[in-house]
């Protein structure tokens, strides 16, 4: 059986978290250590496999490509032309860096993502206020999570799975109504 591959993009303003977010999912030693700042020169792409466990069957075998895209305002005119290959989005922010109308504009280069694969991470561990953000109308819509990740109770990694699980089924389900619409034609 061939494995389903899958590519998650990270995105958001600088300095908010995406590529050490990235690098816990994708299990990288010493990701969490030291706290210094590299900004993240256009995209790094982590590649790495994901069993997931699946209650109703087998488990599934998920290749995931993790695009930790630089969040900075030089390199957006690039992101509409290779982001057609994402299953999945994970916007990052922090309480500060919030502003409604920045992430809306993140969140429309991947507007023909199924909603259900798209998230919010609000790093709040970065920064001085611990207040979880209210959204407007577009944003609601989207699952907000807070990462944590030095914490043993941290949930970022089952987050993950359960957004990769949702990606899979939406990919399957589209190619489905893709091969009844060439059946039906
Ligand atoms: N204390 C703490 N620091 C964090 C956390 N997440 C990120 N940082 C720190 O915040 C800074 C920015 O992190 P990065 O992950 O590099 O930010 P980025 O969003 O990838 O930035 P760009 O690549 O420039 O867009 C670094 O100094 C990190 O060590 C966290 O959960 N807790
Ligand atoms: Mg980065």
């Amino acid at each position: 059986m061939s494995v389903q591959k899958l590519s998650v993009f990270v995105v958001g303003p600088q300095k908010t978290g995406k590529t050490t977010i990235a690098n816990y999912l994708a299990d990288l030693a010493d990701s969490l250590n030291g706290n210094e700042y590299h900004p993240t020169q256009g995209v790094r792409i982590l590649e790495f496999d994901r069993r997931l466990n699946n209650t109703k069957g087998k488990d599934l075998q998920i290749s995931v490509e993790v695009w930790d895209c630089s969040g900075d305002p030089v390199y957006l005119p690039v992101w509409p032309a290779v982001s057609s290959s994402a299953a999945a989005v994970i916007l990052v922010c922090t309480p500060e860096k919030k502003s409604e109308k920045d992430l809306e504009d993140w969140l429309s280069i991947f507007s023909f993502l199924n909603p259900v694969t798209q998230i919010i991470g609000v790093q709040s561990g970065i920064s001085a206020k611990s207040v979880k953000p209210k959204f407007g109308k577009v944003l609601s819509k989207i699952p907000v999570y807070f990462p944590n990740l030095l914490d043993d109770n941290d949930t970022s990694r089952a987050d993950f799975d359960a957004l990769l699980y949702s990606a899979y089924n939406a990919f399957n389900e589209n190619r489905d109504r893709e091969e009844q619409l060439v059946l039906n034609h």
